[in-house]
């Protein structure tokens, strides 16, 4: 069920004004961006030897698998006891530092983590993964079976549905982390559940599939089998390793696009049956009431979304000095399809100017948006708008509330602002309209 708003005629972003764009940042760069600073001809730093640079460093092998360096020590998950149960770390999330997020892969150490039972431990040589119910010819695969299996390598994000659902009533955190930290993007690998089920030949009366993790909470997620045959992967690789403990290890389902519960971690079952079977969880959380009194049942893919992570904040404008230029950076994603375009507010949504994209622009993937600011020394209200290939533009809050109802919190896509002050402070704040 969409619920975004399609009140954005289709802005097609053309090659000529992608070139347009470019050549504005580049002039930007000609006139230099920084303040002059005086040069030190013979600045100590650099003539003469460093004071790490006296010794020998380490041998090449003294972290034979490496670490971040220790002045990063800061860049980490983070968990609120506000979103555990009664502040225990079994049945809780930690979040990704998108202020710390380089380009669109999250280093596995930072993938965001939702457990309901913790975080399993499992043995690879004594794992097995059990397809059965409506196929010709179940099985009980190893992983070393899964991995005869022609693989694929694709990037997606992994976005909880309740990522900012705390915002419903107003603002929580003062903190981009905290505010839409439950999601992450990284390169998956895996064998498309297509290529398996093609081998072991899908009854004709399969509609749906239950998929049931290994933990100690058997999570187990229904999907209708037209996503299974679409794009759905069974992964064993995160960004060119195995997967993280955190992340499922050694396997879990991943549901592009589609809201994270439904990409089972520690994946120990299939089974296919013509009819739905849902958790208890899947018939209340995930489904909203709306204004007519009707409820939508199942949203599944994640409605385009963005959110500036530069500044926030934890990244301030308080360094800045007025004429300044300054890089508004962010991410907008989008379950539907490809991002195809961003804008940017600086009074709360009343004027918009269109930022341009960056790197890799892919479907169900995050995309980096960003736009060459002269910084006034002004208070602003500075948000970002979405929209994708699918006609959705991301709604203000009154709009999505107006489609969801009061009681809907999962899905939460509504335009974000954060309020710039005089000083360039940070701040998160709501606006409605
Ligand atoms: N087996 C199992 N799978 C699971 C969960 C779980 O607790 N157990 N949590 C789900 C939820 S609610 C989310 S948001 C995603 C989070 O994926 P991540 O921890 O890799 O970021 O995993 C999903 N898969
Ligand atoms: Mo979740």
């Amino acid at each position: 069920m969409d619920k975004t708003l399609k009140t954005k005629e289709s802005t097609s972003v053309s090659r000529r004004d992608f070139f347009k764009k470019t050549a504005s940042i580049s002039a930007v760069a000609a006139a230099g961006l920084l303040a002059p600073a005086t040069l030190n001809a013979d600045d100590p730093a650099i003539m003469h030897h460093t004071k790490w640079g006296t010794t020998l460093g380490d041998g090449c092998n003294y972290h034979p698998y490496g670490i971040p360096s220790k002045y990063e020590h800061n860049i980490v998950r983070r968990t609120s006891a506000l979103m555990s149960s009664a502040g225990d770390m079994h049945a809780a999330i930690s979040m990704t530092p998108l202020y710390a997020q380089k380009g669109i892969i999250t280093p596995n150490g930072l993938h965001f983590t939702r457990t309901h039972n913790g975080v399993a431990h499992v043995d690879p040589n004594e794992w097995r993964l059990m397809i059965h119910g409506l196929v010709e010819k179940p099985i009980v695969l190893t992983l070393e079976q899964l991995k005869r299996y022609p693989s694929e390598s694709v990037i997606h994000f992994v976005e909880c549905p309740s990522n900012g659902a705390a915002e419903w009533k107003g603002p929580q955190f003062n903190s981009v982390q905290f505010v839409r930290g439950m999601m992450s993007c990284a390169q998956w690998t895996g064998v498309r559940l297509k290529t398996i089920l093609d081998d072991l030949g899908l009854k004709p009366e399969a509609k749906w599939m239950l998929a049931e993790g290994g933990d100690g909470s058997e999570m187990s997620r229904t999907l209708p089998i037209e996503k299974v045959l679409d794009d759905v992967i069974i992964a064993y690789g995160q960004n060119g390793e195995a997967l993280r403990d955190e992340q499922g290890y050694p396997v879990r389902l991943l549901a592009p696009g589609w809201e994270a519960n439904l990409s089972v971690k520690w994946l120990k079952r299939l089974e296919f049956g013509d009819k739905p079977w849902y958790a208890k969880e899947e018939t209340s959380k995930y489904t909203a009431l709306t204004a007519s009194g009707r409820a939508i049942q199942h949203f599944y893919a994640l409605e385009t979304n963005s959110i500036i992570t530069s500044p926030c904040p934890e990244i301030p404008w308080t360094y800045l000095k007025k004429g300044e230029m300054i890089e508004i950076q962010g991410l907008a994603w989008s379950g539907y399809g490809t991002v195809r375009g961003v804008d940017i507010s600086f009074d709360g949504g009343k004027n918009w100017v269109e930022a341009s994209l960056k790197g890799l622009i892919l479907p169900k993937c995050w995309t980096r948006f960003s736009y060459m600011y002269k910084y006034e020394g002004k208070p602003l209200l500075l948000q970002s708008r979405s929209y994708d290939d699918s006609g959705d533009v991301q709604p203000t809050v009154n709009q999505e509330k107006t489609v969801v109802g009061v009681e809907g919190v999962y899905h939460r896509n509504a335009i974000h602002t954060w309020e710039v002050t005089a000083k360039g402070e940070v701040n998160n704040v709501q606006v409605r309209s």
